[in-house]
């Protein structure tokens, strides 16, 4: 069973998960919006990504006998200024995520508690891969400037981007 202290804070982190989920399908549905298709499908599946996240910290909690308290989701934006700044606001979004899975880390490591320690190595990791594809689309976008031909190159080569593969997930 996991001890109080972590539980509580892998049940908060489930929340962020399901926020980012949220905030990024906020995302899909502005690029749909703005005709943009390829960061639409992007988009859609970072955000599918964020629901595997937050159902492996879920189930984890339950694989320890420990207890899922479910918050409620914070309201995202739904309108950005352009679609650089809607993957700015996303890059920004992942190192702060990246913070809330150090402060995780430092809290099993104050704990003594191997197992979550064990099981947050594959988020540090995640994180790592989260601002570098982010990161490169925002170069991309900030590239592009705003000459409509390149943005329509952008568009679509991000439509290109393929799901994880359940493998990658479970990892
Ligand atoms: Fe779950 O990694 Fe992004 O937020």
């Amino acid at each position: 069973m996991l001890k109080k202290s972590i539980e509580e804070e892998l049940n908060r982190q489930v929340n962020e998960e399901l926020y980012s989920y949220y905030i990024y399908l906020a995302m899909v549905g502005y690029f749909e919006s703005e005709g943009w298709k390829g960061m639409a499908s992007w988009m859609r599946i970072q955000a599918d990504e964020e629901m595997t996240h937050a159902r492996k910290i879920y189930n984890y909690i339950i694989s320890r006998g420990s207890r899922i308290a479910l918050k409620a989701i914070a309201e995202p934006p739904g309108e950005w200024d352009s679609v650089l700044d809607a993957f700015r606001a996303a890059l920004k979004h992942e190192e702060y995520i990246t913070g809330k899975i150090n402060d995780l880390v430092d809290l099993a490591v104050k704990e003594n508690d191997h197992a979550s320690r064990s099981f947050l190595q594959w988020f540090i990791d995640e994180q790592v891969e989260e601002e570098e594809n982010v990161g490169d689309v925002v170069r991309l976008l900030e590239r592009a400037g705003d000459k409509s031909q390149t943005l329509f190159m952008v568009d679509k080569e991000l439509a290109g981007r393929q799901p994880a593969t359940s493998a990658e997930e479970n990892a």
